[in-house]
């Protein structure tokens, strides 16, 4: 552990010449910052206390939780390669003779026999995966402050901007700071000023990895290892380096930096590690992070807040949504949260939506890794699941928003995630199955580990990989851009290789179904959650079959593969609807006596959303079954679960229930002071459930059909939502008014025809590229 507060040695003093910024902005930098819309804005009246209140910034790769103190700031700092361990491989050597063994337990309805037996010989070693770590504090006190004399102080978060700003006055001195996670600068930012009077720090790093801190001039570095977990020892290497820049004095002080008599300090700080790929960590952190300080040292804080602000709006700004005003005006945000169920508040789920957006700009952007169970905001080195990828719901929900809150190449480093897993999941196929293609299981980490782990209930469920090429499917859908298609076939293909090599014959209907698997992770009240061919599983395949022929069709390639799969997918069994009416989960009509009624995970409710397998117009009994089982799963679950039900209710178009359940979404139960997501703990998939089903609420499309205002509550009888991006690479405005769509705009690249449906009203508009189309509906 690293503190930086007692030195624990004399300080060598080194004096720095200051006055070296000269800033040179250049005209794309010039552009000047957007009025300050209060809208857009999280604000609170006192420094956060804990972690759930502090504000995330973050570039994708760098992230930051400040904290708004008021004589020390924190900023709780990570770095999305810094994982414990190293590159391993986790399939149990015993688990290929074992799985031919629970297999036939499985068959023959003998479930927690299989399930000891899965847990004895298949689960992977380690066990566990590996976890997301905390890379460290930076440490920021202001000696001169008086904590006992403050006024004015004020924290925010503008989501216009990406900018997090404190200020405050203290004995008439008025003290500014800003922060920004620089997307095109690679570096978390801070700027102190205060006028009135001199300005003094105390800058430090620290860490709970195993790591040093040492000073040099301007500069803090703090070199580390990372942690070993489960016996896999740390292999990377890491490095925080931070230079403050003055018109100040700077002295060290063991290994702290203190400035003395300043008008401003500007402090840049970069972090990396030596991870390379799954496989390679013989990066360099040290060059990294020289590199990244050395791009900026001559650079103002102003001029790189200023580029940070354009390149961070070139996304942002695509898309506007505008709700009935509301009570919430005047409010702090924490006091809107605490009041989102009583409270007329329209615009919190304005809020809500944009700070959802603004969350996956900063935590999936470029070469970064894809967005964790966290994003990229964490501060534990154990924390809860590992902060890592769980891929049988909560990695995908991730990506919900991309597309249709458009943002699509935010989901660029979830492709890269399935390049890598294709990979490690092609190993784990061959040694755990015997099988060619790909498989990964309920989980993944920094190092693509694809076997199953932790306890075999939930983790034997061999469809993770199926669902993510699913939903790198719907990203096409959304684009059609064939260069994207050509890249995500060979993963595709592989995926169902996979599946047409271990699907087993269900010796009751002679169907294919998977074995062993489980619908997560539900207890089917049999003495475990093993079984053959949930529900989910046979969707899943389905899509991904008809996806895979889909491409093959389109690119014109492997026309026996493809037909071997129009075979494989004839032979899977439909989703059924049991005695009492409710969609099954399982292959057999288990659902009304199953261990937990109100479970949270609504598996078989994958075919309604995000499949567009079972729909309202083309399904209707099946629809209606769906609902049923949603009605008697409940409204209540964990984050995540909640924004499912959401998005699950928005398809069944009843507005007033996903309202409702959009509220508790927002309330206390599920949201913490800064509207991240409470699962609890935090996890990110809630706030990005959050976002799609408020998008589902207002505009839907499925192939060339689009749904006005399908789920629209009475509270919202007027609004406006811009800028969202259709099926078939369309972007589309809409603008509502006494609850009936006033006017649609509709922008596409190419020509076409939609059908756009408002109730049981039917229009059908012709497509001009690069002219809008405009429908006056009334
Ligand atoms: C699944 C869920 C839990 C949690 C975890 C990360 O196991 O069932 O609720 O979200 O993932």
């Amino acid at each position: 552990m690293i503190d930086p507060v007692k030195p624990s040695r004399r300080a060598v003093l080194a004096s720095v010449a200051v006055g070296t910024v000269a800033p040179t902005l250049k005209a794309a930098e010039t552009q000047a910052e957007p009025p300050h819309d209060p809208r857009l804005s999280l604000w609170y009246d006192k420094p956060a206390a804990v972690w759930t209140e502090a504000l995330p910034v973050g570039n994708g790769r760098l992230g930051a939780m400040v904290f708004g103190g008021i004589k020390r700031e924190r900023l709780q700092l990570n770095e999305d390669t810094l994982w414990s361990g190293g590159p391993y491989h986790n399939v149990n050597p015993k688990g290929r003779a074992a799985i031919l063994r629970v297999r036939e337990l499985i068959f023959s309805g003998q479930y927690a026999e299989a399930e000891k037996l899965a847990d004895a010989d298949i689960r992977a070693v380690p066990m566990r995966m590996m976890s997301y770590q905390n890379a460290g504090d930076l440490l920021i006190d202001l000696p001169r402050v008086n904590e006992t004399s403050v006024s004015g102080y004020k924290r925010e978060l503008d989501l216009n901007t990406a900018v997090c700003r404190t200020s405050f006055t203290s004995e008439g001195i008025g003290y500014v700071r800003e922060v920004i996670s620089s997307f095109p600068a690679n570096v978390i930012a801070v700027s102190l000023t205060a006028t009135g009077g001199p300005l003094d720090a105390d800058i430090g790093l620290s860490s709970g990895q195993r790591g040093e801190v040492t000073t040099s001039g301007d500069e803090l570095t703090l070199t580390g290892v990372n942690n070993s977990d489960f016996d896999n020892p740390g292999r990377l290497k890491f490095q925080i380096r931070t230079r403050v820049v003055t018109d100040g004095r700077i002295e060290a002080y063991g290994p702290t930096l203190r400035v003395r008599g300043a008008t401003y300090i500007t402090v840049y700080t970069a972090i990396a590690t030596s991870y390379l790929s799954p496989a390679n960590v013989s990066g360099d952190p040290d060059a990294l992070t020289r590199s990244h300080i050395a791009a900026v040292r001559a650079t103002s804080f102003e001029t790189l807040k200023s580029a940070h602000i354009t390149d961070y709006r070139s996304l942002f700004a695509r898309v506007a949504l505008e709700l009935p005003e509301g009570r919430g005006g005047n409010r702090t945000t924490a006091s809107r949260v605490e009041n989102a169920v009583g409270l007329k508040d329209p615009m919190l789920a304005v809020l809500y939506f944009q700070f959802g957006r603004y969350l996956l700009i900063s935590s999936s952007r470029g070469t970064s890794q894809p967005a964790n169970l966290q994003g990229i905001w964490n501060e534990l080195n154990r924390p809860p699941w590992g902060s890592k990828y769980t891929l049988n719901i909560n990695a995908e929900m991730n990506y919900w928003p991309a597309d249709p809150a458009n943002l699509s190449e935010c989901l660029e480093p979830l492709v890269r995630m399935v390049e890598e897993l294709s990979v490690t999941g092609a190993r784990t196929a061959r040694d755990l199955y015997g099988a060619s293609g790909w498989v990964t299981h309920h989980n993944t980490d920094l190092w693509r580990a694809s076997g199953p782990i932790d306890f075999m209930r939930t983790g034997l469920w061999p469809t993770g990989g199926a669902w993510l090429c699913v939903q790198l499917w719907d990203h096409y859908d959304y684009r059609r851009d064939m260069a994207f298609l050509r890249r995500i076939y060979p993963l595709m293909k592989g995926a169902a290789q996979f599946f047409v090599e271990t699907l087993q014959t269900d010796p009751k209907t002679g169907m294919l179904v998977t074995n062993p698997s489980n619908s997560p992770e539900n207890d089917h009240g049999r003495g475990s959650t093993l079984c053959a061919g949930p529900a989910m599983d046979m969707q899943i395949l389905r899509d991904l079959f008809d996806h895979t022929i889909a491409a093959a069709t389109i690119l014109k390639t492997d026309k026996a593969f493809a037909a071997q799969l129009k075979t494989t997918r004839s032979r899977l069994p439909p989703d059924k609807i049991g005695k009492t009416g409710l969609l099954q989960e399982w292959q057999e009509d288990w659902d009304d006596t199953a261990h937990d009624l109100r479970h949270r995970h609504v598996s078989h409710l994958y075919g309604l959303f995000p499949s567009q397998q079972i729909n309202m117009d083309e399904t209707p009994d099946l629809a209606v079954a769906a609902k049923k089982s949603l009605d008697l799963r409940g409204d209540n679950a964990t984050g995540w679960g909640v924004g499912w039900r959401l998005n699950l209710w928005a398809q069944l178009r009843d507005g007033e229930r996903a309202h409702t359940i959009l509220r508790n979404l927002l309330s206390p139960n599920l949201t913490y002071p800064n509207l991240f997501d409470a699962h609890p703990p935090f996890q990110i998939d809630g706030n990005f459930g959050g976002v799609r089903g408020i998008i589902e609420m207002l505009i839907q499309s499925r192939a060339e059909t689009v749904h006005l205002l399908p789920a629209l509550p009475k509270a919202w009888p007027d609004g406006r939502l811009t800028g969202i991006r259709l099926r078939g690479d369309v972007e589309a405005d809409l603008i509502w008014k006494d609850g009936q769509p006033e006017r649609l705009t509709l922008r596409a690249t190419r020509a076409g025809q939609r059908t756009v449906t408002f109730g049981d009203r039917t229009r059908t508009v012709s497509l001009t590229p690069n002219a809008p189309t405009i429908l006056s509906w009334s």
